[in-house]
């Protein structure tokens, strides 16, 4: 028997193993894939990068492993990425109680015991004390349903289970369906090789310039130095980024002071025109607008053949409503001659054929189709584990309107059993929004020992307070109409529910340890 079970070997799930060995527990990770590294391991698709900034996504654990480690760029990309996470195992010895290749399939509560009994698909059996779920917000992926794609005789790939071995895209002709964060990272890719590439759009998004450099030597030296500053400025923005809103409205500046920090917001790194912009721009109807106005602007300029520039331009929400995706030459692909966009809202597709892809209009031949379809967000890869709590309750049934926790850490009915990194916590630079949970169920777990508890699980009532919380942080924000995986309404029959916690990092933490200066209220021990 382990003290503890962690599923998922990403971010999240290391940084819990690094923390609970240090608090003196045994401790198996159980990891799907034959590699560590999570998000970074599964989307390896080209293209695949940060839209944090690299220095800022790592972790802040070990001053020693901070200064040692050198990003090459900015905006690191998935294989330094999971190059670092792989040296992180390594330097902290971390890789001898990770069972890769190890996909837990059920877990189920024993009362008597206030143990977890958990099943593996290679039909293992493991009991622990106590299981943490730290699968990943966005690691099931969402394959649609398109007739004839069994019979379909070219490749295809999903992003986030993009294949080890190179997938040959040169002279090809290749389909990505798709335009969300990771499409629009691969697209320039595709287009550079490719021989003809078809994109289908269901929605545009507003693209902002990713502007990523290289970090030079003297950068390194200076962010060494800074490691403190990073890591508050981090905790004190509301995403976990380094960047910060300016204090101002929108409104209360001219049109041309208003114009040119938008200009320096597009010129500049990283997610700063959603996040280093005016205060207001997501919450105030005319400053929103303003700034969706510039955007398009923008695309309009980029994107020669003006009807093309206007199936880019969303037409059915405005910026900041979802978390943009950020660009590199996205636009200019669509000036190519080789390059087609499909807007899938006039021209559906209908099936896969044998040798392409027919929409409403045309058949369109493709030899690699790419599916940049998004996943089963935040739930999806929890409830697809049989996880059975009290009297035998299904938590994907406790789960069927929207998620329900307390804190977005652990289910009333299901005690014993952690969440860090999913539903109903906060988001934006994951990193540091869940090792605010890792320390929180380090911490519990410490107290438990100390006061000799055996099982913690949250009130029913905490957690109706902390679903109405959570729903009351993105009313009246641009957030609130949102079509998107944040609400799980890219999945057919998905309950709409907003899925993610919006009132930031600094509130959050505030929440979670106000719990606990209050003996853990909301929470009953046994
Ligand atoms: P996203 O952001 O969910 O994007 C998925 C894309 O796939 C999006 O453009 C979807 O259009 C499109 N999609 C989904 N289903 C279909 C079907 N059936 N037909 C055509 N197009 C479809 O996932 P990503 O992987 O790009 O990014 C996920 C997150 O990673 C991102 O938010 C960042 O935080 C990092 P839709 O918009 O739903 O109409």
């Amino acid at each position: 028997m382990y003290d503890v079970i962690v599923v998922g070997a990403g971010i999240s799930g290391i940084y819990q193993l690094y923390r609970l060995r240090e608090a003196g527990l045994s401790v198996c990770l159980c990891e799907a894939g034959s590699g560590v590294g999570g998000t970074w391991y599964w989307n390896r698709y080209p293209g695949a990068r940060f839209d944090s900034e690299s220095y800022s996504y790592g972790y802040f654990f070990s001053r020693e492993l901070f200064e040692e480690w050198r990003w090459s760029e900015e905006f690191a990309a998935q294989p330094e990425t999971e190059r670092y996470l792989n040296h992180v195992v390594d330097r902290f010895d971390l890789r001898r109680d990770i069972h890769l290749a190890t996909r837990i399939t059920g877990a189920a509560y024993d009362e008597a015991d206030a143990a977890w009994l958990v099943t593996t698909a290679n039909g293992e059996q493991l009991r622990a004390r106590f299981l943490v779920s730290a699968v990943g917000l966005l690691s099931e992926p969402y394959l649609p349903a398109i007739p004839g794609l069994a019979d379909f005789a070219g490749e295809w790939h999903h992003t986030a289970r993009w294949p080890h071995e190179a997938v040959e895209l040169s002279g090809r002709r290749v389909a990505v369906i798709g335009t969300g964060s990771s499409g629009v990272q691969l697209i320039p890719h595709a287009a550079r090789v490719a021989a003809e590439l078809v994109v289908f759009q269901r929605t545009a998004n507003w693209c902002t310039p990713l502007n990523n450099r290289p970090l030079p030597a003297s950068r390194h030296q200076e962010l060494r130095r800074s490691f403190h500053d990073i890591y508050r400025a981090c905790h004190a923005s509301p995403g976990g980024f380094v960047h910060r809103p300016l204090p101002l409205s929108a409104l209360e500046v001219d049109p041309g002071e208003r114009l040119a920090h938008f200009q320096h917001l597009y010129d500049s790194p990283g997610l700063t025109m959603l996040l280093a912009n005016f205060r207001d721009i997501t919450t105030d109807q005319n400053a929103n607008a303003a700034v969706t106005a510039f955007l398009r602007g923008k695309i309009r300029d980029r994107v020669t053949d003006p009807a093309v520039a206007e199936l880019l331009i969303p037409d059915d929400h405005t910026f900041g409503m979802k978390r943009p995706p950020l660009e590199d030459g996205y636009y200019e692909v669509f000036n190519q001659a080789h390059v087609t966009l499909v807007p899938l809202a006039r021209e559906p597709i209908q099936a896969f054929t044998r040798h392409g892809i027919a929409t409403t209009n045309r058949t369109y031949p493709v030899d690699v189709a790419v599916f940049a379809t998004g996943f089963d967000a935040v739930t999806g890869a929890i409830t697809r584990i049989d996880i059975r709590g009290r009297g035998g309750a299904r938590l994907a049934h406790h789960w069927a309107a929207g998620p329900r926790t307390h804190l977005g850490l652990q289910s009333a009915g299901f005690p014993n059993l952690f969440f860090v990194g999913g539903p109903q916590s906060t988001t934006g630079n994951i990193p540091r929004a869940t090792e605010i949970q890792v320390d929180w169920v380090t911490a519990c777990l410490r107290h438990m020992a100390e006061h000799g508890r055996r099982w913690v699980e949250p009130t029913a009532a905490a957690e109706a307070a902390w679903l109405s919380h959570v729903s009351s942080t993105v009313r009246g924000t641009a957030l609130e109409h949102a079509t998107s995986w944040a609400f799980g309404s890219n999945i057919p029959g998905k309950a709409r529910a907003y899925q993610l916690y919006a009132g930031g990092i600094p509130a959050y933490r505030a929440h979670c340890e106000a719990a606990v200066e209050r003996g853990y209220e909301g929470f009953t021990f046994g």
